[in-house]
């Protein structure tokens, strides 16, 4: 019996808007979860640590310029110089609780008026998480909340254009949570949601790659 395919860990996606609750969220799940003596590991992308992070990050901030395919493209590859390890950690046992991926990688730029198919294309091969975790709060609440920083796509009108096309990425895999719920009841339902899922991959459902 091949033992590494019956205990896989889980890749768990968090999405939503700016200030739609993931970071704090998938921080909550995480300390859940180590609680529960599940291997686990939070990761986000951009992974600003990286070579290409680190201009993700100056282009963020609004100290490079770069045309809207070229910072795509980087956003995409920021995402592929981290697959080997993510997939080595997963079927290892490791879970890892992502905050963004691939859905905001084709979200932000086809809000920006690229082509949707042209941004997916880059994605593919990409591990496909076993579920994604979608934080639904309408651009104007998110809006409210403790106001925008100052990096680029963090304005209302743009917002509202991501939230577009995040509704039109939506499949199976997706949950969508009521963002606007208190803390505790969204910790709650996604807890439920998480603890299935990671079931479910231990027991051995195949890793898969993007698009599903
Ligand atoms: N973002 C994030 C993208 O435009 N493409 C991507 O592939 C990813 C992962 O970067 F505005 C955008 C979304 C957000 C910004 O994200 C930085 P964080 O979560 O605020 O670090």
């Amino acid at each position: 019996v091949d033992r590494s395919s019956l205990s896989r860990g889980a890749l768990i996606v968090f999405e939503g808007l700016d200030r739609s609750g993931k970071t704090s969220q998938s921080a909550r799940l995480v300390s859940f979860l180590k609680e529960k003596g599940v291997p686990v590991e939070a990761w986000r992308f951009p992974d600003r640590s990286t070579r290409v992070g680190q201009m993700i990050s100056a282009y963020l901030a609004n100290e490079s310029q770069l045309d809207d395919r070229t910072i795509h493209l980087l956003f995409s590859a920021n995402r592929w110089e981290k697959r080997v390890q993510m997939e080595s950690k997963l079927r290892s046992g490791t879970s890892l609780v992502v905050d963004r991926y691939s859905y905001s990688g084709v979200a932000f730029s086809s809000a920006k008026g690229l082509d949707i198919d042209w941004c997916k294309a880059p994605e593919v091969g990409l591990i496909a998480p076993d579920l994604v975790l979608f934080l639904d709060v309408p651009p104007e609440r998110a809006a409210e909340r403790g106001g925008y920083g100052t990096e680029r796509y963090e304005q209302l009108e743009f917002q509202k254009k991501v939230a577009q096309y995040y509704s039109m990425l939506r499949d199976p895999t997706w949950e969508i949570v009521d963002g606007c719920l208190t803390v505790e009841g969204i910790e709650e339902k996604l807890r439920g949601l998480v603890s299935e899922c990671i079931d479910t991959c231990q027991k051995g459902k195949p890793v898969t790659n993007l698009w599903p």
